[in-house]
């Protein structure tokens, strides 16, 4: 069995120093209540910090401490300074980090003192997993706190699998870009396999992100980094469904519903709970409430709301201040409206067990969750499993993640204190027989991707990519491929070689004129010609003055305009390869025209039989919401004309339909029995040159990207290397680096 190595910042289980000695206690927060559940059933360790200081503890209490948390919680510590503490925890992690992400960018700090000591604990927490990770194990690194580790630790572990779990929003790009460090966090993260989310929009910003800040391109969610797949995918975390739905059913829960129900007689109960924090909307929350009160008079005396809040993070001033603010306000509310014999605001400020939480859940007319922002709210799903009478509404914000999958909750905004008001009204007068429908939808949805199908989840998503991975770099021109390929090329009399241009003999250029030919390219195509055993072809979407001027004197075959022009090698001129019609040109070319002046950066390239628009240097969004339209438009316009809208490598084709490098290619290939062909390309054009080939052929897409290519290498550079290797014989192999 795999070993999984989970690594976050707290361990599930804190450990606190007092005149008793050390303590142990378990942790509260969404990560230590999600994941701590089904760690205990995988053949796991946690790597983490423990929650005291180094300095706070004996050399022999440090020892003391590792030895319990492996025999008691399969843990295994990473201590941190008071320094480290500060400026890590509390400093970069929640002072800069998790208000920005949660689209408090007034409240972030950028202060690079912050920003190095986050970066060499991330260097601490990979020390501490190289020390015990083991080949063959999985590790599944989360949140923010250590979005660099993955980074780190692919260095050392190049094999390993590794996952990254976000468990707060990823914000929109706008806000992301803000931080200076942005592309060290977003590279630190890219050194995963696999990078997951709780929803769509989060990922959908990440990868925004990683497109603008580092060029990357992500198709269904995949992207190359350094020859490496990584995958992006969505996993709304879920709960331990059944510890909370069953909850009601110990002597102990029975007898705390019953002495709560006591307490609060006939009043309906709103109840909220959460970590102390801005982020969670508590300040909006208590004003709606007053909001409530003075709006529904009528209310007075039969509700009461009761407000759960666990202290946290209160070093951080921000936390410090919101405190006070919140007493204020329960006080203000409790005073205004409270009669002897009814405070309508109960606000405890701590902990509570497990039991009470739950009972709390279940005796809750309205569970009421408005958080500002957040990853996902688990106390939202805790309340939907827990209430097993079905009587209960969930007041649910837009803005948590959970809102995704909990449709059937009132959503509101959770700025807007007066819909909330009014929403607790329309919750509390609601049938039973609505509020039943409602709760069962959402308990079946909850109860069936819970916490353990959503890490069983995430681990088969890694364990696919790793053979992603795998198969790609079988596919790799490899050692022993360059050997089979060159000994294949000696031994034959008859040979093929079908070469793209753009991207596989040269690299790509800002503009198309840029992209010439180089001196080395030219002669190995010169000197592999000279080979009267050999036929080169060089295939392009060039026009054919453009390949004329660069390749006229050389003893080559040529394809122009993807398969609308052919010269053989001996031929004296061009010829088509049907008879075409460019009249449509002139009727398109306003389209396109309209299109470039709106979109700075991009420009029109016109063929004899084909219109092109390039975009490689406009702004990655722009040209992804432009081309898209472009392409719908013009799609829709030529319908009835026989031409066809192709997308290649940023530049989008309008030419004729029916013509294309395979159908060009075979005017080769069919030509006599070849006893090698080998032909190489990099993008989907050429994807139609490698479908035709004979099962003897051979094709290299160039680029690490799925193709119907038998193989791949990663740049044009390699390419011109194979050539070399081909053309100078022999002693090929040897210069290739294979002996
Ligand atoms: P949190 O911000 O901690 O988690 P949340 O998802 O609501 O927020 O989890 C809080 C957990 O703490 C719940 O399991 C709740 O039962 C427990 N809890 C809260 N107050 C308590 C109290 N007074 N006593 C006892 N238990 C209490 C982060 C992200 C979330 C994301 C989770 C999981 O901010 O958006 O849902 O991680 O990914």
């Amino acid at each position: 069995m795999k070993r999984l190595i989970i690594v976050s910042n707290r361990l599930p289980v804190n450990v606190e120093k007092g005149r008793g000695g050390l303590a142990y206690k378990e942790s509260v927060g969404g990560l230590a209540t999600a994941v701590g559940s089904f760690y205990r059933d995988y053949s796991s360790l946690w790597i983490g910090w423990p929650g005291v200081s180094s300095e706070k503890i004996t050399k022999a209490e440090r020892d003391e401490i590792t030895q319990t948390l492996m025999e008691r919680y399969q843990s295994h510590p990473v201590f941190l300074s008071k320094k480290a503490i500060d400026k890590f925890y509390y400093g970069f992690s929640n002072k800069t980090l998790w208000p920005l992400f949660h689209y408090f960018p007034l409240n972030t700090v950028y202060d690079e003192r912050l920003w190095k000591n986050y970066v060499k604990v991330n260097a601490d927490f990979c020390t501490a997993v190289k020390q015990v990770a083991q080949p063959g194990d999985m590790i599944w690194v989360h949140d923010y706190h250590l979005m660099l580790l993955p980074q780190m630790l692919r260095e050392d572990l190049p094999e390993t699998s590794i996952g990254f779990f976000l468990h707060i929003p990823f914000p929109s790009f706008e806000l992301f870009r803000l931080l200076p460090w942005r592309k060290e966090l977003l590279e630190g993260m890219l050194g995963c396999d696999l990078i997951g989310f709780h929803t769509y929009e989060y990922a959908v910003h990440f990868m925004q992100s990683c497109h603008r800040l580092l060029g990357l391109e992500f198709n269904m969610g995949q992207a190359i980094v350094d020859d490496r797949i990584v995958k992006v995918d969505i996993f709304p975390i879920g709960i331990d469904y059944e510890k909370f739905s069953t909850s009601g059913e110990t002597e102990e829960a029975k007898k705390e519903i019953k002495s709560l129900r006591k307490k609060v007689k006939e009043r309906s109960v709103i109840l909220a709970v959460d970590r102390l924090d801005y982020s969670k909307g508590l300040l909006k929350r208590l004003e709606a409430i007053e909001i409530f009160l003075k709006k529904y008079p009528e209310y007075r005396e039969k509700v009461i709301f009761i407000q759960i809040t666990v202290p946290s993070r209160e070093h951080v001033d921000h936390y410090k201040i919101l405190k006070s603010q919140i007493d204020t306000l329960v006080g203000k509310i409790n005073g205004q409206f409270g009669t002897i014999g009814w405070v309508p605001v109960w606000y405890l400020y701590r902990s509570i067990p497990f039991s009470r939480l739950t009972a709390l859940y279940q005796i809750s007319d309205v569970g009421l969750v408005t958080p500002l922002r957040d990853g996902m709210n688990l106390v939202a799903k805790e309340y939907v499993a827990a209430k097993q009478d079905k009587k209960g509404v969930l007041i649910l914000s837009e803005m948590a993640g959970a809102a995704a999958e909990l449709g059937e909750a009132l959503i509101v905004n959770p700025n807007n204190s007066e819909e909330i008001a009014d929403k607790l009204k329309i919750a509390l007068e609601m049938t039973d027989e609505e509020k039943i429908k409602r709760f069962s939808s959402m308990q079946n949805r909850i109860s069936h991707y819970n916490i353990t199908k959503w890490a069983a989840d995430f681990f088969l998503q890694i364990d696919k990519v790793k053979e992603l991975q795998k198969t790609m770099a079988m596919k790799e021109v490899n050692d022993r491929v360059k050997k089979k390929l060159l000994t294949k090329y000696a031994d034959s009399s008859r040979r093929l070689f079908l070469l793209d241009y753009d991207g596989t003999l040269v690299p790509f250029a800002d503009k198309p004129e840029k992209a010439v030919p180089s001196p080395a390219t030219l002669d190995v195509l010169r000197k592999l010609a000279a080979d009267k055993r050999n036929e080169v072809v060089i295939i392009s979407g060039r026009d054919k003055e453009t390949l004329k001027a660069w390749f006229s004197d050389l003893d080559i075959g040529m394809v122009a305009e993807h398969g609308v022009w052919l010269k053989a090698r001996d031929a004296g001129s061009w010829k088509m390869i049907e008879p075409l019609s460019n009249t449509w040109k002139k009727d398109l070319w306003p389209i396109l025209e309209y299109y470039v002046d709106r979109t700075p950066g991009s420009f029109i390239e016109e063929k004899d039989f084909s219109l092109v628009l390039h975009y490689r240097t406009v702004e990655p969004e722009l040209a992804q919401r432009r081309v898209r339209e472009f392409v719908d438009e013009t799609t829709h316009l030529t319908s009835n004309l026989a031409l066809q809208v192709m997308e290649g490598n940023k530049v989008v084709e309008i030419k004729n339909q029916g013509i294309n490098k395979g159908r060009a290619a075979r005017h080769w290939t069919a030509r006599e029995n070849w006893d090698f062909i080998l032909a190489i390309g990099d993008d989907v054009t050429d994807e139609d040159v490698f479908s035709i080939l004979p099962e003897h052929g051979c094709s290299i897409k160039v680029g690490l990207r799925p193709s119907l290519a038998k193989y791949n290498v990663e740049r044009s550079q390699d390419v011109l290397l194979l050539l070399t290797a081909f053309e100078s014989g022999n002693s090929g192999l040897v210069k290739y680096g294979v002996k």
